[in-house]
């Protein structure tokens, strides 16, 4: 079994090797980790690219900008799909998800299709966040969860491993959204397409080295995407609806103009009457 990990950075110059190292320790032999850095100004993809120069289990990608985590992880799973990967996790670079959570999620795995590293079912928790962050993400998740009616607890969480056939079977040129959105549609898909997925606990501790990314345009892009979903899931019921009411529409035409005026006067006749 071949695993991936992929990591996007974005000024994470004091997390990525350390974080690197720990994630080799706690993998399969075989494992490589795919860094896809957005021209960090802090030199995290200088930092990359000697990883990937001294070892070759670790490849780094470059874009020219800061162009978002969704995009980020869409690049990341076309590429990977390009290669013999049977799994594929994600997490971020600032030591929030934990790399010795790995051997749990990749073990999960052998029984499902999807594994979250979540905060939020019994025995998860989040370490040093101050109380409003962990109010609004608690409060974001319960409404995610409440109004797309999946059943998932963590919907925003990042710490994710994949089998291949769900990567294979997602459009990932539809994926747009970026940040807290992006793990949203990517659960959202995955259950869509008939896919099982678990929920094991972790603990996720507030990054202590770098800066957040996280901005107000990726909070609201979530509360949106949940509605986009949800009337994406109303308007496929409707489409289907419709078609069965066109196809019932055609057979019962048929059948009162073509079939009865033909076969009932036969019928009729073999009566007697
Ligand atoms: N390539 C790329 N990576 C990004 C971008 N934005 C964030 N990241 C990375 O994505 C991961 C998660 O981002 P964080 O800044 O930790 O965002 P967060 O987890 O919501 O916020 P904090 O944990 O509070 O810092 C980290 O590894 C970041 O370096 C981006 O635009 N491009
Ligand atoms: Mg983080």
């Amino acid at each position: 079994m071949k695993a991936l990990v992929v990591l996007p950075t974005y000024n994470e110059a004091e997390n990525l090797a350390p974080l690197a190292q720990e994630i080799f320790a706690n993998t399969p032999e075989n494992t490589e980790l795919l860094i896809i850095d957005d021209n960090s100004p802090d030199g995290t993809g200088k930092i990359a690219d000697q990883m990937a120069h001294k070892n070759p289990c670790v490849i780094a990608m470059h874009r020219p900008k800061k162009m978002g985590l969704g995009s980020a992880y869409v690049l990341a799973y076309q590429w990977a799909l390009a290669r013999p990967y049977d799994i594929m996790i994600q997490m971020d670079c600032d030591f929030s998800h934990d790399p010795k959570d790995l051997p749990r999620l990749i073990d999960a795995l052998a029984e499902t299709d999807l594994v979250i590293g979540s905060r939020y079912v019994s025995g998860g928790s989040i370490e040093n966040w101050p109380w409003v962050r962990s109010l609004i993400s608690q409060a974001g998740n319960f409404y995610a969860s409440a109004i797309l009616g999946l059943g998932i607890k963590d919907m925003t969480g990042g710490f994710k491993a994949f089998r291949r056939k769900v990567i294979e079977t997602m459009d990932l040129g539809t994926l747009v959204s970026d940040g807290y959105a992006f793990q949203i549609e990517t659960t959202y898909h995955t259950l869509k397409n008939g896919f099982k997925v678990r929920e094991i606990p972790i603990i996720f501790k507030d990054r202590t080295r770098g800066q957040s990314k996280i901005s107000k345009r990726i909070i609201w892009e979530a509360i949106f995407s949940v509605w986009r979903l949800r009337f994406k899931k109303i308007l496929e019921t409707l489409l289907l609806c419709l078609s069965i009411v066109m196809i019932l529409h055609y057979y019962f035409y048929f059948f009162t103009n073509h079939y009865l005026p033909n076969f009932l006067p036969g019928f009729m006749k073999k009566l007697g009457l």
